[in-house]
């Protein structure tokens, strides 16, 4: 039986998939257009006790992703390896096309990334900030997320949440 909360997601679906068709086709070949398509493939890597960063990987997978977790204990070691700096790691390491994600990213600033395709390794979220995704409570300010540089120069602000 449908319930009555089904009833508008399929509207609004019915709704998208109308709106698309009627974007001409230029637009619709931009990367950024295509996310409405196929859901962008991640590797979650958390340990295996962590429940905040389950909540993260389900907030992706509401948000255009496609979450494959990975559970395991050399957390640190796999965040060190890919680059991200002991002092901004956040509590688990995705890896999504050719970019790292550290910690409670929201989506928009991985889309922001994947859009912009800088010359970085990748962006983190470091710590495990109240009100990030997956966190829960208020936020106690902006998200800071911070672009680790693939030529060794010190990390910067990617983006303010
Ligand atoms: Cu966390």
């Amino acid at each position: 039986m449908q319930t009555r909360k089904d009833i508008p997601m399929t509207r609004r679906k019915l709704a998208m998939i109308l709106a698309a068709m009627a974007v001409p086709a230029p637009v619709l070949l931009r990367p950024g257009a295509a996310r409405s398509a196929a859901p962008t493939p991640v590797i979650l890597y958390k340990n295996p006790s962590c429940s905040c960063c389950e909540a993260y990987a389900q907030y992706l997978d509401q948000n255009g992703f496609a979450v494959e977790v990975r559970p395991t204990n050399d957390l640190a070691e796999i965040s060190r390896k890919a680059g991200i700096p002991a002092d901004l790691e956040g509590c688990h390491t995705s890896f999504i096309g050719a970019y790292v994600v550290d910690g409670h990213v929201p989506a928009p600033t991985i889309r922001k990334l994947l859009d912009e395709m800088p010359a970085i390794v990748g962006i983190t979220l470091p710590g495990m900030p109240p009100g990030s995704p997956g966190m829960g409570d208020e936020k106690a300010g902006p998200l800071t997320v911070y672009a680790i540089s693939n030529d060794g120069s010190p990390p910067r602000v990617f983006a303010e949440d």
